[in-house]
Parts: structure tokens; C-alpha cells; sequence
């Protein structure tokens, strides 16, 4: 088993491409045979996280309520695999310190790229004013400075991301 009990944490800016990453690892590891969950950003904003909206205070609420949560799941041997843009690098680094066995993965691609993507056309809006704190836009977004793997998703496939993803998981490292 490549992940059992990890926390791998994909943070990085709207329309990167975490939750894309994070759903073809999980197929991949549960093909495997392997217990896997995803918290995706979306999902969590429904349920765990309903009412939260894009402040700081909210997006460190939000971030915190996905570790917790994660951190129970990784005590069970569950491999968790969290997708949220997570934009606060020190609350970041404050939540993977706190999780025994995790890895931050930063999906990067260019503001351009993601903006030219704009796969829910929440860029076009958010660049008209019309969402106020939109991430990479209005509102910042730090990025790791030494993440435990940096995958430029306008550069490689999702097949060439889940092969990196895999090799680091296999080769033992946090
Ligand atoms: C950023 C926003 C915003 C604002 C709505 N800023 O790409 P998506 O659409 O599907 O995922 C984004 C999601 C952001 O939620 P997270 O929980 O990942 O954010 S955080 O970790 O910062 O708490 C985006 C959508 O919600 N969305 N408004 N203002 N993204």
C-alpha cells in the first residue's frame, strides 16, 4: 500500500486542477484496494463547511475543519486526499504540522492559464467585480515555497500528475 494513513493535501488556485489530480489518485488507489477518501472543496462547502464564505477568518475555518476531520480519517488507515485552494500559507503549514503523515502537493498553473480555463466562469466574473475575495483575482493566494511536490498542470497530463503523485507516495516520503 502506497498511502495508508496519509493526508495528501492539494492547495492551489480555483480551475488548477486539484480536484482533478485528487479524483484520478483516488481511482487509482482504490483500484488498488487501497481505503481512500476524498475532501474536496466543494463538497466540504456543502456540507461540513455550509454558511462559511471567502474571508480569512472563513477560508482558515474552512481549512482547519477539512484537517480535523482529515486527521480522524488518517487515524483509521484511511489515505485522505483533500482538494481546497487553502490560500493562507501559514495556516497551511499550522494544520500539515499537526497531521502526523501528510504531504502538501502544489497544482500550479499560471493565473493566465487557469483564467483562459475558466472552467466555471467564475474568473470572467470575478474579473468584472461581480465576486468580491475571489482567489488569484481579489483575494491572495500564497503559494508554498517548498512544497513536497509541485505539479505544473499547464505543463504535464493528469496521467504525468498521478505518476508523480504515485512515485512519491511509493518512494516513502511525507
Ligand atoms: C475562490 C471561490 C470563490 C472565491 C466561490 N474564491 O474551482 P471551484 O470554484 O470549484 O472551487 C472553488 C471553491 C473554493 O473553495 P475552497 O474551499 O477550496 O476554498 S478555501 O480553501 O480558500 O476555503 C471555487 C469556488 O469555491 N469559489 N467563490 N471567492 N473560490
Amino acid at each position: 500500500e502506497v498511502g495508508t494513513g496519509r493526508v495528501v493535501w492539494f492547495t492551489g488556485l480555483s480551475g488548477a486542477g486539484k480536484s482533478t489530480l485528487a479524483s484520478a489518485l483516488y481511482t487509482e488507489l482504490t483500484a488498488r484496494g487501497e481505503r481512500a477518501e476524498l475532501l474536496d472543496g466543494d463538497a466540504v462547502r456543502e456540507n461540513l463547511s455550509k454558511g462559511l464564505g471567502f474571508t480569512k477568518a472563513d477560508r482558515d475555518t474552512n481549512v482547519r475543519r477539512i484537517a480535523f476531520v482529515a486527521g480522524l480519517l488518517a487515524k483509521h488507515g484511511v489515505t485522505v486526499l483533500v482538494s481546497a485552494i487553502s490560500p493562507y500559507a501559514e495556516t497551511r503549514r499550522e494544520v500539515l504540522a499537526a497531521l502526523p503523515n501528510a504531504t502538501e502537493v502544489f497544482v500550479d498553473a499560471p493565473l493566465e492559464v487557469v483564467t483562459e480555463r475558466d472552467v466555471k466562469g467564475l474568473y470572467l466574473r470575478a474579473l468584472a467585480g461581480e465576486i468580491a475575495h475571489f482567489t488569484g483575482v481579489s483575494d491572495p493566494y500564497e503559494a508554498p515555497e517548498s512544497p513536497d511536490l509541485h505539479l505544473r498542470t499547464d505543463l504535464i497530463s493528469v496521467e504525468q500528475g498521478v505518476a508523480r503523485l504515485l512515485a512519491h507516495l511509493e518512494g516513502g516520503n511525507v
